[in-house]
């Protein structure tokens, strides 16, 4: 399996909204001294070249914590800078149009909303599904409403792993407890704080605690 259970337990979805004054490196590597185990560059709104120039230097800072970088959306992007993978929503590339760009070995991430979207996304080769938003957010707007019984629908459906996304907190963490999802991706409770670090550590304690594990 290219992506492990444990590598979703606690996903950091970056989001330059809120760097307060740091850099995203330095808001990336907080993240990952507080347990962050898998990390995923989002960038709506950078120009390809400072969009590739963050990803080499993300990447490089994702290795030397041995946590799997993930580039959303952008194959290029995904290919140029030595990620480890790269994550698609349902309207960008198909699973395997990335996968036949992208070869054998990198790990590809897949947004889901149904089952069936879940369902054919697994037969379509995606190593993990993104399903959300489990709660409600004000990170990305359109998001399709959840419910827990979807939410536990899709996980049983497929054998990938399946991490939560949308409006996580440190609050609503628990009550995804018994869903089937192997951990949870988020972005504005770990990066709209002030000590992300410490944000980190307490998701990751709390993802722990909700997935038995
Ligand atoms: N995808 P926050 S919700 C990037 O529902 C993303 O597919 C979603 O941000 C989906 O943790 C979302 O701040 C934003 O709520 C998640």
């Amino acid at each position: 399996m290219r992506c492990e259970r444990k590598t979703m337990q606690l996903y950091a979805v970056t989001d330059r909204t809120w760097l307060n004054g740091h850099t995203l490196y330095e808001q990336v590597e907080a993240a990952l001294e507080g347990g962050a185990t898998c990390v995923q560059l989002r960038e709506k709104n950078l120009s390809e070249e400072e969009f590739r120039k963050e990803a080499i230097e993300l990447a490089g800072l994702c290795r030397q914590y041995g946590v799997p970088f993930i580039i959303n959306d952008n194959l290029d992007v995904a290919l140029k800078s030595g990620a480890d993978g790269v994550h698609v929503g349902q309207d960008d590339m198909r699973a395997d149009e990335v996968r036949r760009r992208v070869g054998d070995g990198m790990i590809i991430g897949v947004t889901a909303h149904t089952v069936e979207e879940a369902v054919e996304a697994q037969k379509r080769g995606a190593d993990y599904l993104g399903a959300g938003a489990v709660f409600q957010t004000g990170t990305k707007s359109n998001t399709v409403a959840l419910p827990y019984e979807t939410l536990q629908e899709i996980c049983a459906s497929v054998q990938i792993p399946v991490v939560a996304i949308g409006g996580i907190t440190r609050s609503n963490l628990p009550s995804l407890a018994g869903s089937g999802v192997s951990g949870v991706a988020v972005v504005s409770a770990i990066f709209a704080t002030k000590d992300v670090r410490a944000a980190s550590e307490e998701l990751l304690r709390l993802s722990r605690e909700m997935t038995g594990r």
